[in-house]
């Protein structure tokens, strides 16, 4: 049966002894063995009532068992939603009710406690991993699967993006979405079977998930699959590989290492850098140090990736580079929508193949962030500079990002407005050396006393660690403009030096 993802990412693995992961043991899955594995968890999540268009949410521990499910749900037309493993349970009960999850992956040591959850919400909870019971499941499934027919717009993948309201939206992603993108990355990177790519991101997100993941298996290259980015793994396993892609984090950890030199990164051809800016003097610091300018590009849960420095050509610090071919870019005026002279700062639009198909059942809020003629809103401010090189120079939307991890302040104030003692809140990004930008509560009294201790203990059932604030700030009052709006801008720049002694 046709399943263009399928086919395309797969389907070629098909007994090919070649390794395909190699984990940090030193032992590997071959790319047939990993083909298998996709084909007997395909079997058990149709045990499991996992059919075409089925949501399975996936929370567990990076392993090729939770990558194998991804192939399985791809195979048997399903919706794969992986979720970040910092999630509380507060938040992935959200998750699993707002998609109407059949079946949800977690790793054996939760079973117990998310029991009443799954009981609650009506949805099948399995266990993935060693000892699990979903792959004791797939255990007895043949090692061959037909795969479902799917067609390019159909739903592959939903992955949820917080809003500037609070609330998560559910990214609909389909076969077209991934395919497009991936096969522009592999041209466009000049990925091939001689690849070995340095895998150390998660995967319950599109940096690690889709343009990692993907670009290897389309590409017939292979990957050193490591659970997280620790220094001691990623030095030692440098010298065997040929790439790497990383959030901005991964790049100025390097640079703090002092094994770090041309020597250790010899047999590399390319390091990437996305999903957070890159600081120019971590560019320059890198390529001083190493030798290699790094490729900086720029993408969105929404819409994959969408812009990318060169590979032959300068690699301009500061810039993410030119739109991926296929990828229409254009700067316009965030009112009006009207396209801005090349140089001038506006709102940065897209559209193309690799554009999401909207929020899972939120019509509204889809409408409101595409333009009429299908352009879709990202939220970032930028500029197309003199070379057509696009600068982003800020965002529209009230978003800190650290470590590459998206956290929206609304969603932080809403449960910070909510505790005893806490008039009001504003949730800041301040810059941070290790992260990038770390996120910061600035509280007002409401007279009955701020409770710090209590503040943070409530926030560690609530909120994903990432979001917690590393730091709060208690002011009489918050700054306003004369519309009664909360000045962000006044708090940042007043408080910016925060992190700057901070000790690694
Ligand atoms: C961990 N912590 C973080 C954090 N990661 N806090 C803020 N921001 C983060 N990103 C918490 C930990 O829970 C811990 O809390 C403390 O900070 C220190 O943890 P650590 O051990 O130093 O963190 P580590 O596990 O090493 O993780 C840091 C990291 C990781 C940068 C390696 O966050 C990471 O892999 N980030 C990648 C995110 C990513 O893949 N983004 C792509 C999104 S897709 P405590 O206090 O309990 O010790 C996207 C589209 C695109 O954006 O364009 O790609
Ligand atoms: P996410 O919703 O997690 O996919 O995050 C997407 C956001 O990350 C984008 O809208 C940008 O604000 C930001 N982003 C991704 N890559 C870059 C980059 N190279 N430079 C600056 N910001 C980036």
């Amino acid at each position: 049966m046709t399943n263009p993802l399928f086919d395309a990412l797969f389907a070629p693995l098909a007994g090919q002894d070649r390794p395909l992961l190699i984990l940090p043991d030193g032992e590997s899955v071959s790319a047939g063995a990993f083909h298998g594995m996709i084909a007997s968890y395909a079997h058990a999540l149709g045990a499991a009532g996992v059919t075409a268009g089925k949501r399975v949410v996936v929370q567990a521990a990076k392993s090729p068992q939770m990558l194998a499910v991804y192939g399985a749900a791809v195979a048997a037309g399903a919706v794969f939603l992986p979720l970040n493993t910092a999630y509380t349970a507060e938040e992935l009960e959200y998750f699993v009710e707002d998609c109407g999850a059949t079946l949800l992956l977690v790793d054996p040591d939760r079973i117990a406690a998310l029991a009443p959850l799954a009981q609650k919400l009506g949805v099948r909870l399995e266990s993935l991993g060693e000892g699990g019971s979903f792959d004791a499941s797939a255990k007895d499934m043949p090692d061959s699967f037909e795969t479902v027919a799917r067609g390019e717009d159909d739903l592959t993948a939903l992955l949820y993006t917080s809003g500037t309201t609070g609330r998560s939206k559910g990214a609909m992603l389909t076969q077209r979405n991934l395919l497009s993108n991936a096969q522009a990355l592999v041209d466009l990177w000049r990925f091939g079977p001689d690849d070995v790519l340095l895998h150390a991101l998660p995967i319950f997100h599109t940096h690690g998930l889709f343009v990692a993941s993907n670009v290897v298996f389309l590409s017939g290259a292979r990957m050193i699959f490591l659970p997280r980015f620790d220094i001691e793994q990623v030095t030692a396993f440098l010298p065997q590989a040929t790439t790497m892609m990383g959030v901005p984090t991964f790049y100025t950890r390097l640079l703090d290492d002092p094994r770090l030199d041309r020597g250790l990164v010899g047999h590399m051809r390319l390091f990437v850098s996305g999903s957070a800016p890159l600081l120019s003097e971590t560019h320059v610091a890198w390529s001083e140090r190493t030798g290699h300018a790094i490729l900086e590009r720029y993408g969105m849960t929404e819409t994959n990736m969408l812009t990318s420095n060169p590979y032959e050509g300068a690699r301009r610090p500061g810039t993410v580079g030119m739109p991926l071919p296929g990828v229409e870019l254009r700067i316009a005026d965030p009112e009006t929508g009207a396209e801005l002279p090349q140089g001038e700062t506006g709102m940065i639009e897209v559209r193309g193949p690799n554009v999401f198909k909207g929020y899972w059942q939120m019509p509204e809020k889809t409408a409101a962030e595409f333009r009429a003629d299908g352009f879709f809103m990202t939220g970032d401010l930028g500029l197309i500079d003199d070379q057509g090189y696009v600068n982003i120079v800020g965002r529209a939307k009230d978003l800190i990002i650290s470590g590459g991890y998206n956290v929206y302040p609304k969603e932080v104030e809403l449960v910070l407005d909510d505790m005893p003692g806490v008039l009001e809140s504003a949730v800041i990004g301040l810059p941070h050396p290790d992260f990038g930008e770390a996120v910061v509560a600035v509280l007002v009294d409401n007279g009955k006393g701020i409770d710090l201790a209590q503040i943070e203990s409530t926030l560690r059932d609530r909120l994903a660690r990432y979001k917690q604030p590393k730091r709060y700030i208690i002011l009489p009052e918050l700054p306003r403009n004369t519309m009664g709006k909360v000045q962000k801008a006044a708090l940042r720049q007043q408080y910016a030096d925060q992190f700057k002694e901070e000790v690694q």
